[in-house]
């Protein structure tokens, strides 16, 4: 089907044409006819909708809202209005593709609306402080909690130092003029609104792949709150509830090809649709009130300690996700499932997962860390979804302090092995000199410190290939070494070593790596 052709996917579309296939219908509890009204109502605000919102936790909200409740998400996009210009005319409806030997759709119903902070602030804020909303979730990439290398708010972050400013002005001020240009400054004033009102504090809850997600969320925004009002700090002291979490369900980026086929499934236009691999988990540390969506009922596990699988997933997937991303794209390669098709690769990432990883940390007692490893590395070479390395390597300054550095220094403490460690960081360092030579070419480095880490590498290339001097200045990046790290003449060595090897990375360079041990 040319997708031009057909009409745009919509309530009222839907509700016109015969779905052939029963997921692809309009969702039970949306089908009230004409009366938008009697549906149910927004109890959830989102921040950042982008595709694994909507692969994820959209979805296991769209399976409770099956059970009934006021549950359905107001999105808000905290910049871009493309989710938005998307999904507005669909009235938030879109197609969710599960990628497996065969491809299975499903129409998800559950965002409501979506709003861009910049355009409607005034509309978000009203959601964010209505007594209605009682969860704000979010997936906003690990830049978006404006940490420092330390893991707490970065007061020095420009758009923090801005909100600051601007509570300084008028804490209460609900003027655009007011808007708060990071995700932690719009929250505290939203939970400073409530706070005058009266309303109790919404739940917060961080999907993102962050060590200790809840507490560094919460953390960030008492210190934010400290700074502006000692009253509003104390009250979310005392009140705000934000769960650590472990989320997981590999979601590439769309592309046409996905375009393609939900229009011909659907008949209708879908411009946003979105598609991740059937695995998918949610784990939420048990202390959620009552009131909330039944998660429960969509698969969502309740656990008393959500650190030990926060930990092992982001060691077992996210690590050598990394790993693989800047050694493939040193060595040319385009994705995933094709790194798990070089046999040296995958024996270099396995080794590093069982000798270097799995010895690092406590796994959860109901956890075989084992077959769970096993089964990573099998959801790796699913050859439906497409996901690129170069989007695996996006934003390396801010992922490698939650999925790597902190493995190095648990084994320091205790020890053991880094070399394999050290060449994944040293990996990153390659791939940044890569980036930057690529630039006359128009391929740019995507990662919120672009300019500190082109910089580096601006003066790795005046030292003439000299890996020592440029270990040393790829160290002077504090936001990723922590400073006893950087000084640590264990690790210096070894990233020196793995950096001099991957001098022309070649698939025998790994070869090597795992012959010398
Ligand atoms: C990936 C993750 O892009 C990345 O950095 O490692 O998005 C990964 O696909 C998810 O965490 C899987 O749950």
């Amino acid at each position: 089907a040319k997708t031009s052709t057909l009409p745009r996917l919509s309530q009222q579309t839907l509700q016109g044409t015969a779905a052939t296939i029963p997921a692809l219908a309009l969702p039970g509890y949306l089908t009230s006819g004409a009366d938008q009204s009697a549906q149910p109502g927004i109890g959830i605000v989102h921040l950042g909708p982008g595709a694994f919102f909507r692969g994820h936790q959209a979805w296991y909200t769209h399976q409770a809202l099956k059970q009934g409740g006021d549950w359905r998400i107001c999105a808000v996009a905290l910049r871009s209005s493309d989710v938005s210009d998307a999904l507005t005319p669909q009235d938030g409806l879109y197609t969710l593709a599960v990628m497996e030997q065969q491809t299975s759709y499903q129409l998800i119903g559950s965002v409501a609306e979506v709003l861009v902070a910049p355009k409607h602030f005034p509309q978000v804020l009203a959601r964010l402080t209505a007594a209605a909303t009682k969860y704000v979730t979010m997936t906003i990439t690990e830049k978006g909690y404006c940490l420092n290398g330390a893991g707490v708010l970065d007061l020095q972050h420009a758009d923090i130092v801005h909100d600051l400013q601007s509570f300084a002005r008028d804490l209460n001020s609900c003027a655009d003029s007011s808007q708060p240009k990071s995700a932690i400054g719009l929250l505290v004033k939203a939970l400073q609104l409530r706070f005058t009102a009266n309303v109790p504090p919404f739940v917060v809850i961080s999907c993102d792949n962050l060590t200790d997600n809840g507490h560094k969320l919460k953390n960030a925004l008492l210190t934010f709150a400290e700074k502006s009002s000692p009253a509003l700090a104390n009250w979310l002291k005392q009140q705000l509830i934000s769960p650590c979490t472990m989320v997981d369900s590999i979601t590439p980026a769309t592309d046409d090809a996905l375009r393609q086929a939900v229009a011909h499934e659907l008949g209708l236009e879908d411009a946003w649709p979105i598609k991740r691999e059937a695995f998918c988990q949610w784990v939420i540390e048990d202390i959620l009130p009552a009131d909330r969506p039944a998660w429960g009922k969509a698969g969502v596990i309740y656990a008393s300690d959500v650190s030990a699988f926060e930990k092992a997933k982001l060691r077992l997937l996210n690590a050598p996700h990394s790993t693989m991303a800047y050694l493939g794209v040193l060595l040319g390669i385009e994705t995933v499932y094709d790194a798990m098709q070089q046999p040296v690769l995958v024996r270099f990432l396995k080794a590093l997962v069982e000798e270097e990883i799995q010895p690092s940390f406590q796994a959860p007692a109901e956890l075989d860390v084992a077959s769970y490893s096993a089964d990573i590395f099998r959801r790796f070479e699913n050859p439906s979804v497409r996901h690129l390395l170069a989007q695996i390597a996006w934003d390396g300054s801010q992922k490698l302090p939650m999925r790597l550095i902190p493995v190095i220094q648990d084994n320091l403490a205790a020890g053991r092995p880094i070399a394999k460690l050290a060449l994944a960081i040293a990996a990153w360092c390659r791939f940044i000199r890569l980036r930057a030579s690529q630039q006359a070419q128009g391929v740019t480095l995507v990662d919120p410190l672009a300019a500190q880490l082109l910089a580096v590498a601006a003066q790795c290339a005046e030292q003439a290939n000299e890996p020592a001097t440029e270990v040393a200045l790829f160290l002077t990046l504090d936001a990723v070494f922590p400073p006893k790290l950087a000084l640590d003449s264990r690790f210096v060595a070894a990233l020196k070593n793995a950096y001099t090897s991957l001098d022309q990375l070649q698939l025998s360079t790994l070869a090597l790596q795992l012959q010398q041990d």
